[in-house]
């Protein structure tokens, strides 16, 4: 049986549900949300999803061959990062966030595994709004957890080069999503 409890942790409550609803309306409406591009097979498409990208001054990250530049970090976006920080036990210098704007937006199987992020740092994954479902691949098996309003989940060091991860679409009615995947970007 493939040890997905080695590489991830799950805590469904680390943010109570009235403070997670007003950090889920701060971001919603403070993020300068986009739609990049993403290359697939040669081909462009628009991500199914929003996204938005912080970090340290001076850090470049490329993924799905496009090239980001960050924004800088916001006050809620350093509490949320300090209270992420005080349970992975390590410092992060950046944050991808997504917003899931109804079931049909989605994130397609993929490992977080580009060169520029540090392999031995974790990844710890911030969700607010409504319950979506986080698909995992290991070894050919699967699992899922669903991942509530203010629960973290810490991808562990080394993850990203054993598994997959996905969020699927969903033809059930869902609300918006948003979710913050705080990251260690290597220096260039
Ligand atoms: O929305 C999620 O829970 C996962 C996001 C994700 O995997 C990513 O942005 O790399
Ligand atoms: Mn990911």
């Amino acid at each position: 049986m493939a040890d997905f409890s080695k590489w991830i942790h799950y805590q469904p409550q680390v943010w109570q549900p009235s403070e997670a609803d007003q950090l889920f309306a701060l971001l919603q409406d403070e993020t300068p949300w986009q739609q990049p591009d993403i290359k697939v097979f040669g081909k462009t498409y628009p991500v199914p999803r929003l996204t938005a990208w912080y970090a340290d001054a001076g850090l470049q990250y490329e993924y799905s061959g496009i090239a980001h530049q960050p924004l800088a970090w916001t006050p809620a976006l350093q509490a949320i990062k300090a209270r992420v920080e005080g349970q992975v036990g390590c410092g992060f210098n950046s944050v991808l966030l997504n917003l899931y704007r109804d079931g049909r937006d989605s994130n397609g199987w993929h490992a977080d595994n580009e060169p520029e992020l540090d392999s031995t740092c974790p990844i710890a994954s911030v969700s607010l709004g409504a319950t979506r479902r986080f698909r995992m691949r290991l070894a050919g098996e699967t699992e899922h957890v669903d991942l509530a309003h203010g629960s973290l989940l810490v991808m562990q060091a080394g993850a990203q080069q054993q598994m997959q991860h996905c969020v699927p679409k969903t033809a059930r009615p869902v609300g918006p999503r948003i979710n913050l995947t705080f990251r260690v970007v290597h220096r260039q």
